[in-house]
């Protein structure tokens, strides 16, 4: 039986307090919390068995390289991958999604397109207008509703032989809406595309099965899935992967080197250069069991409930307007209070002990589609409570009245 209190207890920060009232942290599209037992196997790391992997003979080298290797198993599991090399430990969604930029240089020519949807973050726009800087390829966008829904019949008007990318992220994360991507990646595919889908915002409250959904990469970030910050999982398929020209060149990602030519290591080492981030894959692996253990299903029932008790508690407030109103939605509320700036709203609320992200959240066409400079965004995970949803109501009601 899921009992939030007794989740709550694994949280150790979750019981401070900022600026003399007990933390409500609703700001989990940013950077999610981490468990104790999260916690503990960072510690365990740096305590008893930190050393390079892939590379000593030593007892720790090898201790660590199992444990990596063992958290990449754990990943391809739970995202349902064919197999382990195609899961390329990363520092981030940002890191995959500028790796597979760069690596589509060498395929893409002057004239290609690539879509990309109105509701990206600032990380799923920047990176393919430098590769169509480099390439002469031609950025198009999927537009959006006033719901916050991307227009599939406009998706597929856009498709054509010359399309040779599609990327959407799963979820918006300024809006929360969940994007029909199972529809993207079959009509994509109808005419040769490839499919990125960015997995930042729906890793933390859905299990992907990424062979049903045939997709062919897809990106996420550790720290907003209960895990450390600086490490991320891409997938790719392993044709892709096999395809696709290495990102950065160094140590572990080759297989011979002389000053006259070098050949590159096998999967997944190929793509991942340098000594990376040990500790955090671990931990990754370590969050991912955390998560599973409550259950996925668990957790998206108990924060769609979050998700109606504050969208009902909120609307009762005069002159409150929620963006994102599609029926398909992620525990995320972006909203603003008339006439109020949203900076001005989440400074009385940090006031009060809470924690909500204010501005363009990275997003600013979306903002500038509806008009506005920003929002301030609660976004809800599954240590979150009723209780706390209250106090978030208060302190808006708070903020309406100091700021009229
Ligand atoms: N894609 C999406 C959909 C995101 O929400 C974010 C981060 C990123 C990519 C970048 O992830 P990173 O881990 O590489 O930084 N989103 C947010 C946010 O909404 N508030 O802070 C970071």
């Amino acid at each position: 039986m899921f009992n939030v209190e007794n989740i709550r207890k694994d949280f150790p920060i979750l019981s401070r307090t900022v600026n003399g009232k007990p933390l409500v942290y609703f700001d989990n599209a940013a950077t999610s919390q981490t468990p104790q037992q999260v916690i503990d196997v960072i510690v365990d790391y740096y305590s008893n068995y930190n050393a390079n992997i892939h590379r000593g003979v030593h007892t720790l080298s090898q201790e660590a390289t199992d444990k990596y290797e063992q958290a990449r198993k754990k990943i391809q599991t739970h995202f349902n991958a064919k197999l382990a090399h195609e899961i390329i430990f990363t520092s981030g969604t940002t890191h995959g999604i500028n790796l597979i930029a760069n690596g589509f240089s060498s395929f893409l020519k002057k004239g290609d397109e690539i879509i990309v949807s109105a509701l990206e973050h600032h990380s799923n726009i920047v990176p393919w207008q430098m590769l169509c800087e480099r390439t002469g390829a031609i950025l198009k966008v999927i537009p959006m509703n006033l719901d916050g829904e991307l227009i599939m019949t406009e998706f597929d008007k856009l498709l054509s032989d010359k399309t040779k990318l599609v990327f959407v992220n799963h979820v918006s994360n300024a809006l929360g809406t969940v994007n029909p991507i199972e529809y993207i990646i079959e009509k994509a595919h109808g005419v040769g595309a490839a499919v990125l889908v960015d997995g930042a915002q729906s890793s933390p409250h859905i299990k992907p099965d990424l062979q049903a959904l045939n997709v062919d990469f897809y990106v996420v970030s550790a720290h907003k899935m209960c895990g450390p910050t600086g490490v991320g999982m891409l997938y790719g398929k392993e044709a892709w992967l096999k395809k696709l020209p290495p990102y950065q060149g160094g140590g572990e990602m080759i297989a011979e080197v002389t000053f006259e030519k070098t050949t590159y290591a096998e999967l997944p080492h190929k793509f991942e250069a340098g000594t990376p981030n040990i500790c955090g894959g671990i931990a990754f692996g370590a969050a991912i069991d955390y998560m599973n253990a409550i259950g996925f299903d668990t957790i998206a029932k108990y924060e769609h409930e979050l998700l109606e008790y504050a969208t009902n508690k909120l609307l009762e407030i005069d002159g409150l307007k929620i963006y994102g109103t599609s029926k398909h939605k992620t525990a995320v509320i972006s909203f603003n209070l008339e006439g109020i700036h949203p900076y001005d709203v989440g400074t009385i609320l940090d006031k009060l002990g809470i924690a909500v992200r204010t501005g363009h959240h990275c997003a600013q066409p979306i903002m500038d589609f509806y008009k506005i400079p920003g929002t301030v965004r609660a976004s809800f995970s599954f240590y979150n409570t009723k209780s706390e949803i209250d106090v978030l109501v208060e302190g808006v009601k708070k903020a309406k009245t100091m700021l009229s």
